[in-house]
């Protein structure tokens, strides 16, 4: 009868004592949750995120831990230490990141991964009903979370953005400076996360692996816990990857409720593996190739024989130095088929860089937009090449994803971006098939693309110029958000060319005088680019119409004409019948028409133009007048040269003398 009990009670207990506390010093035979990318490797190490672009992955203790003693009590005191290290393949280029988290689901199929660091998605983040606590380890720089930096350490409560942050590093005992880590640098570190029940206070401490635990932590904040966790809650960690390839592995992991995690045997944990071979794909092909020599010589004939045949076909172009790049190279032949062949029925449209088709890729079912650019030279390829790359760092809700790209030997590149289902703007503002965007929706394209050009210019470690804005430039994509595309693209016309005689890059109409002048894109060319887009935008007419009545022919001219009438509504769109904000068309119009003045200097800010456009700061006062006397007294005050002297009639015009492409 004892006996019996005791043996009734063991797994019990068992069962019990794992549920407040845990250690894993490695994870041979561990029993995690995963989904997504997330493995346990045979050395036993963690691997949240696999060597597939843009995957995700979750591990999770199994069982959700009891972190009040009772329902309705406080959250205790816990502490948790981890050992983790993140592996890029390319030094230099880090992915996105991964945290710690505590959540009331083992369900985060909803979250998104990029830069969601697979625990939100765009409408969970921020939303007080999440209750996801978690620690993240970001080694991107998000401007639309407010990222301090692309390596840095977060508290995060239900939201990306973090309710503190620090640069990775730790304060060493003696002296208490911060010393700096690079969460990139392929080295271990151990994290300790502590939260004390009492004072309500969550500290994350950080530190290179096999030093001791610093006496001060990296963050520390007071946060009441109990207003946000459940009393069962899942613990795990989450990883998640962009454009290049990086593994986040955890090494050992030990928690504990109520009390002081365990320390690891750091002596006894799996090692890192070092940079990432490329996978050996040769040993497969050795092993199942026959013994018999005969065979093995008709069957390399035949191989060889395909694979010319598929390599004329399928020929693209790979240097030694693009190997680095990796996953942002898409194969040809992996392109090809997405685009039924570069079939004709497939293209989205033509543009000044070449053709675009729409295409599912086989592998993951997404769809996606090819372009087609030619580049006549190699020259600069290398610079080109590192940029896209760079590129396709960029990340904005309000600029088109670029995915990678392909080169191939007959001078082609491959440009693959997300796909934008309702198409560009232009052929719903001009399009004849009777669809009128309503001026809610212009409006809030207007900001979105402003949001986007804003994050080119000042978002980023670089600034990044557009050079090409105009609204066949812009996308919409499934919620008619207006995304930027083809930027930086402008570029590959300047490489490799004499910076003393660099074209002008742009599309008429769009083009800022002194673009033509000097040649020199800023983001004051960009401005002005953008004041002629809102006009368009506004007024439902491109910016040169050559077919309309000579006073209507230069859009910007018109609508300087109709406000000096004291009729500046006169310019909107007809098809819009009245339909708006007589105090909104008003700032829409005038914003343009002091976006693209004649003189940089009168241009704002995109920074500006984003407040003016939310409202916080209000418009400058200015007439017409402004227009045309700003730029005499310039000309008055400056000894100008002669380009100049000869647009003041009409300013707008120089740019159809000497500009387009
Ligand atoms: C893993 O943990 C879950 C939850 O406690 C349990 O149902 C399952 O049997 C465990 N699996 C193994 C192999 O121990
Ligand atoms: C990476 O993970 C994904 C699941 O997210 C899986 O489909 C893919 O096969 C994995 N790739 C490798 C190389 O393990
Ligand atoms: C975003 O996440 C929330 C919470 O997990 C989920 O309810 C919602 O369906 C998700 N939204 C999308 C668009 O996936
Ligand atoms: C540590 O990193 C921060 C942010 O990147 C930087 O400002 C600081 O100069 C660095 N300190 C040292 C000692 O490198
Ligand atoms: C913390 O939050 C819990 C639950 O909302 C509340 O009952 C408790 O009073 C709070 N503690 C403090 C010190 O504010
Ligand atoms: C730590 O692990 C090593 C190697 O597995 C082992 O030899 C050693 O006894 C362990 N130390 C402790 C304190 O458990
Ligand atoms: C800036 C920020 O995210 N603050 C959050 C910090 O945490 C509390 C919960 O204790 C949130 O309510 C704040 O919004
Ligand atoms: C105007 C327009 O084409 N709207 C479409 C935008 O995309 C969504 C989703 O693909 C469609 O449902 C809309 O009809």
């Amino acid at each position: 009868m004892f006996l019996k009990l005791v043996i009734w009670l063991l797994p019990l207990r068992f069962a019990v004592s794992s549920e407040d506390g845990f250690t894993f010093s490695g994870f041979i035979g561990a029993n995690l949750s995963r989904d997504g990318a997330a493995v346990v490797t045979p050395e036993g190490l963690l691997r949240l995120t696999n060597t597939t672009d843009q995957t995700k992955g979750h591990a999770f203790y199994p069982v959700p831990l009891h972190f009040r003693p009772s329902p309705t009590a406080n959250v205790l005191t816990f502490s948790t230490t981890f050992v983790f290290g993140i592996v890029t393949e390319y030094n230099g280029f880090s992915s996105h990141g991964f945290a710690f988290f505590i959540s009331p689901s083992n369900d985060l199929s909803t979250a998104l991964g990029v830069q969601y660091l697979g625990l939100f998605n765009s409408s969970s983040n921020g939303d007080p009903s999440n209750h996801i606590i978690a620690v993240e380890f970001d080694t991107i720089l998000n401007p639309e979370f407010e990222d301090i930096n692309d390596n840095h350490v977060g508290i995060d409560v239900n939201s990306l953005i973090s309710n503190k942050s620090s640069t990775a590093g730790y304060f060493s005992d003696q002296g208490n400076e911060l010393k700096n880590l690079s969460l990139v640098s392929v080295e271990p570190m151990q994290v300790w996360v502590e939260y004390d029940g009492i004072k309500m206070q969550f500290s994350v401490t950080l530190s290179p692996m096999g030093t001791s635990k610093p006496n001060h932590p990296l963050l520390s904040s007071t946060i009441n816990l109990s207003s946000i966790m459940f009393d069962a809650m899942y613990v795990g960690f989450s990883g998640s990857q962009g454009l290049s390839r990086s593994s986040h592995y955890i090494l050992g992991w030990s928690m504990k409720i109520d009390g002081r995690a365990n320390d690891l045997n750091l002596s006894s944990l799996p090692s890192l593996p070092r940079r990432n071979n490329l996978e050996k794909g040769a040993n497969h092909l050795r092993a199942w190739l026959p013994s018999s020599l005969s065979v093995i010589v008709l069957m390399a004939v035949a191989l060889a024989t395909f694979m010319v045949i598929r390599k004329r076909k399928f020929a693209e172009l790979v240097e030694d130095w693009e190997v680095q790049y990796g996953p942002h190279r898409f194969s040809y032949k992996d392109l090809y088929m997405a685009t039924k062949g570069f079939a004709d029925k497939e293209l989205l449209g033509s543009g000044g860089f070449g053709r675009v088709y729409r295409g599912t890729l086989r592998t993951s079912n997404m769809e996606v937009a090819v372009k087609r650019v030619s580049h006549e030279s190699r020259q600069g390829m290398r610079e080109f090449i590192a940029e896209i790359v760079s590129m396709g760092q960029l990340r904005h809700r309000n600029l088109v994803q670029l995915l990678g790209y392909c080169r191939q030997r007959n001078g082609e590149l491959l440009l693959v971006y997300e796909f934008m289902p309702n198409g560009s703007l232009d052929k719903l503002l001009f399009g004849m098939d009777g669809f009128i965007l309503d001026w809610r929706q212009r409006l809030r394209i207007i900001k979105g693309v402003a949001s986007g050009l804003l994050y080119l210019h000042q978002g980023w470690e670089k600034v990044v110029i557009h050079r090409d804005i105009k609204a066949s430039n812009v996308l919409l994509d499934s919620e008619m958000n207006g995304r930027l595309g083809d930027f930086g693209l402008a570029r590959l016309y300047d490489h490799g060319t004499d910076p003393h005689t660099t074209h002008v890059v742009g599309t008429m109409g769009y083009i800022a005088p002194e673009l033509t002048r000097t040649g020199k894109a800023t983001t004051g060319t960009d401005v002005f680019a953008f004041g002629v887009f809102l006009l368009e935008v506004a007024c439902g007419r491109k910016p040169l119409d050559l077919g309309a009545p000579e006073e209507e022919e230069v859009l910007v001219d018109w609508v300087v004409a109709n406000w000096q009438r004291g009729e500046i509504l006169d310019s909107c769109d007809r098809r819009l019948a009245g339909e708006y904000q007589v105090e909104e068309m008003e700032l829409v119009l005038k914003l343009g028409l002091l976006s693209c003045h004649p003189l940089p200097g009168a241009r704002p800010s995109m920074q500006r133009v984003m407040h003016i456009l939310d409202g916080h700061v209000p418009l400058p006062e200015f007439s017409p007048s402004y227009l045309s006397d700003s730029i005499m007294e310039f000309l008055t005050d400056e000894g100008f040269d002669d380009n100049m002297a000869s647009y003041p009639s009409s300013a707008y015009v120089s740019s159809e003398v000497s500009g387009g492409r």
